[in-house]
């Protein structure tokens, strides 16, 4: 425990890239090598990817964050209250603005505490860091620079008797069944029993508004994408044409799920020679940048017990459009 006297601080950590995931671009040669051709989503957020999703949460068709808001203004006291005084480590912290109503409850426990956020998007990370420091008396910050295996592997124990895992946004979504699973585990892996994990997810609901929502009217979601192109290029010098390819996002009913592409006008002879990688794309062939799974409340809970994760209890809004589960990590055989 930290006494309370004790000087709070903020740092920020730059992780290292450990085997068996040291595999920067490994995953984009891999992606585009496939059929069909693949970029993981965490190539969306370089310093502009990051400023441009801060744009989308306040579009008047994205639901999701304000929704999640709302849930948050609810219930972030209760949070503070069921689980007391702890370290907070948020997985894909990005701006931090939602957490904030979280940060402010446990703030008014009125003890020191600790928030680690992680992010692959360091200036975003460091921005925000700066202005919590600022703002909350009581907080140490920890700020991991990394994405969220290296951050669970490298994690510093904590000097606090709790700890919770927060997870918001439906960030969650982005991940692929089979990523769940070994999410999960290693979530399980890093608590000790008794402490938190505190997930955002969105809820099931028609086509229609889920299509909306990434397919918004001012086009900042097809720029959100496409710059995608533009970290690469500049990541690993690589030669895509932004205007050859096209935003399109539609639902799939049957894996309920937002799939979002990059579709070629025409065909492109692409080169990231950081990568020594060179792929032909066709004309109309498109590349998935994106799934957004839709999640079921009730199953939620299932899979996190499946995974020693108790729910404890859950928030949802009004429309039961987007859900907040917490859940405790418990014994074996209990
Ligand atoms: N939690 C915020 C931001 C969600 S956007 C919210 O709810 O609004 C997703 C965030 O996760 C971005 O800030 C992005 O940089 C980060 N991110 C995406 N993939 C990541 C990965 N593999 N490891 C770590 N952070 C990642
Ligand atoms: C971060 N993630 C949960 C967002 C989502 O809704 O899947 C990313 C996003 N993609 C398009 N718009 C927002």
């Amino acid at each position: 425990m930290i006494a309370s006297n004790q000087k709070r601080s903020i740092e920020i950590q730059y992780l290292e890239n450990i085997l068996p995931i040291a595999n920067d671009g490994q995953d984009v040669i891999e992606g585009l090598s496939s059929t069909p051709k693949t970029i993981p989503a965490k190539y969306f957020y370089d310093a502009y990817g990051s400023e441009l999703f801060e744009q989308i949460c306040l579009l008047p068709e994205y639901y999701p964050t304000r929704t999640e808001t709302e849930i948050l203004q609810q219930a972030s006291a209760e949070i503070a209250e069921l689980t007391g005084v702890c370290e907070l480590v948020e997985l894909g912290s990005g701006s931090s603005t939602k957490t904030r109503l979280l940060l402010s409850a446990y703030e008014n426990l009125g003890q020191p505490w600790q928030y680690v956020p992680i992010d692959v998007s360091s200036e975003i990370l460091k921005e925000s860091a700066l202005q919590l420091h600022g703002e909350y008396p009581h907080l140490s910050i920890l700020g991991l620079v990394g994405t969220y295996e290296q951050a669970l592997l490298q994690l510093p124990a904590s000097s606090l008797p709790k700890r919770m895992i927060v997870f918001l946004g439906s960030t969650l979504g982005n991940f692929t069944q089979e990523e769940c699973d070994r999410l999960f585990n290693e979530v399980r892996d890093i608590l000790q029993v008794g402490d938190y994990f505190l997930l955002g997810i969105d809820l099931q609901k028609p086509k229609e508004i889920l299509e909306k929502a990434y397919n918004d009217s001012q086009g900042v979601t097809a720029k959100f994408n496409l710059n995608m192109l533009s970290h690469l290029n500049q990541r690993y010098e690589g030669n895509f044409d932004l205007d050859s390819f096209q935003h399109h996002a539609i639902y799939n009913q049957n894996e309920q799920q937002i799939e979002m592409y990059l579709r070629a006008k025409q065909v492109q002879r692409i080169q990231l020679k950081k990568l020594d990688l060179k792929i032909e794309i066709e004309a109309g062939e498109s590349i998935l940048t994106e799934i957004s799974r839709k999640f079921n409340l009730e199953q939620m809970e299932e899979f996190l017990a499946q995974h020693r994760l108790k729910p404890i209890k859950y928030w949802t809004d009004e429309k039961q459009w987007f859900g907040l589960i917490l859940s405790q990590l418990k014994e074996y055989n209990l």
